[in-house]
């Protein structure tokens, strides 16, 4: 095969692979969300359906005796405002955006967990110490950004079973 063979192939595969890239929006939606991966998520319908739904936010038990925290952060602030979760028991973190890049962090330990929008962002935490911490927005994310505060709950690991749902969605109420 000469150079001008290889290089009429060259061509037609690169012609044939920049077809699809210029129809991006036409791409069937199972392809696109294959392509996008298990984590990608619609910032814009985070209240409609799915994962991130109200009544699904903040503690979960799970059934090895962790805890799964849903949480949403959002101009300027993070839903649920105070997350309520047991001592020493290991928590599964998924946190999203709404709009812009946040960080939440745990004031006095070394968790800052960043949430971008259009991705869910785990993190595995754990606290050893019953407490309330401080949550901080740490990544500037506009006007309001240095009053985005809310507060995680830690409890006593045998407590945390009997205290009712609501408390678990947003210890706020208390
Ligand atoms: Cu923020």
């Amino acid at each position: 095969m000469n150079w001008k063979k290889i290089r009429t192939v060259l061509l037609t595969v690169l012609i044939l692979c920049l077809i699809p890239a210029t129809r991006y929006n036409q791409i069937d939606r199972p392809l696109l969300r294959w392509l996008e991966g298990p984590n990608h998520i619609d910032p814009l319908s985070l209240h409609l359906s799915g994962e991130f739904v109200e009544n699904n936010l903040g503690t979960e038990q799970d059934a090895d005796g962790s805890v799964t925290v849903r949480m949403i952060a959002e101009q300027y602030l993070f839903v649920p405002y105070c997350v309520l979760v047991p001592a020493g028991v290991p928590i599964h973190l998924r946190i999203t955006s709404a709009d812009a890049v946040h960080t939440l962090q745990f004031a006095g330990t070394n968790y800052a967990v960043k949430a971008l929008p259009g991705t869910v962002t785990e993190a595995q935490l754990q606290f050893a110490d019953e407490g309330d911490y401080k949550t901080a927005c740490r990544e500037f994310c506009g006007a309001g950004h240095y009053a985005m505060r809310s507060k995680l709950k830690v409890v006593a690991r045998a407590q945390f079973p009997s205290l009712h749902a609501d408390e678990r969605g947003n210890c706020a109420v208390q």
